[in-house]
């Protein structure tokens, strides 16, 4: 496919699964992407993309987040929250006033950390229930196909939600701007809050929590204090609210190996810090405590070391 120069250029930063799901998605409706990556292993990456019997591959050319690459607008940021820092740091400098950066990455607080350092960029987030996995590096494979929601705060930024979830529709996938992309990603921080740390404790898949009456304990008291705090943050919620939307993911995704679990087996960072260590944070903001989620953040913490100075 022949990139179309009116189509927006895209480059993404942090092409992992969900990162390389949409450098192929954008690349098929003729949008010109180049993926960004810290330390590239070749300056060209060949993905490939099977979804049943029907399989997609391009190459991307691949840039060094250092380089001097301009304009960088629009910037896909799909890195896990962990590895956002170090990934988003170098490119700091190489952004302009008004570049628009979306955010599509489980857990929260990047996006805070990102609007204290640069205030005059214009950032929206993005949450998704796509399902892709990564047999390979560079291949990718289709699980399930889910729904992507694009949202931003201002009205500008809303506006720019509803041009992009316009431009990814083209794609065929279900994509849409919300107005409520915030009280969105509580309830799905709530939900990897529920499920991530307690399958990494009990070394289990999402579903067979639900056959534990400890863990189910355990998804109850985080749940009721997640609630605290979205309402405290404005968002309402109930603890029977978040704990059944918990149970009815770890019921659908009952064979899945949660994304924690995986990086604890691997031996990678979590993003505890971004999920029930964000909960705990927030919750110390406005003078509240919350055990269930700061000992389950320990609990994960202590299972890789992080670097020192973090908190
Ligand atoms: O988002 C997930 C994750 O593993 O990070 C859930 C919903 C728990 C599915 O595995």
């Amino acid at each position: 496919m022949i990139a179309d120069p009116t189509l927006s250029h895209w480059h993404i930063l942090g092409a992992g699964a969900i990162g390389g799901l949409w450098a192929l998605r954008l690349h098929s409706i003729g949008c010109r992407v180049t993926l960004v990556e810290r330390a590239p292993l070749s300056p060209e990456r060949h993905l490939q993309l099977t979804d049943n019997s029907h399989t997609s591959c391009h190459d991307f050319p691949v840039v060094a987040a250092n380089a001097a690459i301009l304009p960088l607008s629009p910037l896909l940021i799909t890195t896990k929250a962990s590895d956002t820092l170090a990934a988003l740091t170098p490119l700091l400098p190489r952004l302009n006033a008004g570049d628009t950066v979306l955010l599509l990455q489980n857990g929260m607080g990047i996006d805070d950390w990102l609007r204290q350092q640069r205030p005059d960029l214009q950032i929206l987030t993005a949450i998704t229930t796509d399902g892709v996995f990564r047999p390979t590096r560079d291949h990718l494979v289709m699980a399930g196909h889910g729904e992507t929601l694009i949202g931003g705060d201002t009205a500008v930024e809303q506006e720019a939600a509803l041009q992009i979830a316009r431009q990814w529709q083209k794609t065929g996938e279900a994509v849409q701007a919300v107005a409520d992309i915030q009280r969105r990603r509580w309830q799905k921080l709530a939900i990897n809050c529920a499920i991530n740390p307690l399958t990494t404790r009990y070394r289990c898949c999402n579903g067979a929590l639900l056959d534990m009456p400890e863990a189910l304990f355990a998804m109850q008291s985080i749940c009721a204090e997640v609630a605290v705090v979205m309402r405290l943050e404005g968002h309402p919620a109930s603890t029977a609210s978040l704990f059944d939307a918990a149970c009815a993911v770890a019921r659908q995704t009952g064979t899945n190996t949660s994304s924690m679990l995986a990086d604890v087996q691997a031996k990678r960072p979590t993003e505890i810090d971004f999920m029930n260590g964000h909960i705990v944070t927030m919750a110390r903001k406005h003078g509240i405590d919350t055990p269930a989620n700061a000992r389950i953040t320990a609990e994960v913490r202590a299972l890789h070391p992080h670097p020192a100075g973090s908190n």
